[in-house]
């Protein structure tokens, strides 16, 4: 518990950061079609980030198959922790983020990970992630599996 407020209160200015920049979601022109079975992921990208710091990763989770499925663990060689979080208001106008309580991904369904919602937080940063470099993340779920993806570093689109 006193990890959870710890963490929260170390990614508020993070967090104002992602939150308050003004992005629009960088990926909401795309559509992405669901494949026929299983999970594939799209869009995947992450924010710079400094060695020892935080950055996050988005991208779309595809399900393509009937059943609901779970994101058991993440993990990234790149970071020495690695959490599903959600965005969500503290009121008084500030937001905040914590892990994920619902990692669920509904059956024929997509699930967008993009700035001001979930995201994938990368904690610990094993080495500095500029844009340019690529940073790897496995995503093991219930069904489907371990399902790695590349996300290319760069700075969030503004529209
Ligand atoms: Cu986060």
């Amino acid at each position: 518990m006193i990890h959870r407020i710890l963490s929260v209160i170390m990614f508020v200015t993070l967090l104002i950061l992602l939150s308050c920049n003004g992005d629009k979601p960088d990926t909401e022109a795309i559509e992405y079609i669901l494949p026929d079975s299983g999970i594939s992921i799209e869009g995947a990208w992450a924010r710079p980030g400094r060695a020892n710091g935080v950055t996050a990763v988005y991208l779309h989770v595809l399900n393509g198959s009937a059943k609901t499925d779970t994101l058991i663990s993440l993990s990234s060689p790149a970071a020495g922790l690695t959490e599903l979080h959600e965005t969500f208001e503290r009121g008084e106008g500030m937001m905040g983020m914590r892990e994920a309580e619902e990692p669920w991904f509904p059956g024929r369904s997509i699930v967008a990970m993009q700035p001001g919602g979930l995201h994938i937080m990368l904690m610990q940063l094993r080495t500095e992630l500029l844009e340019g470099d690529q940073v790897e993340v496995n995503l093991n779920f219930a069904i489907a599996g371990e399902v790695t993806v590349t996300a290319p570093v760069r700075e969030p689109v503004s529209r």
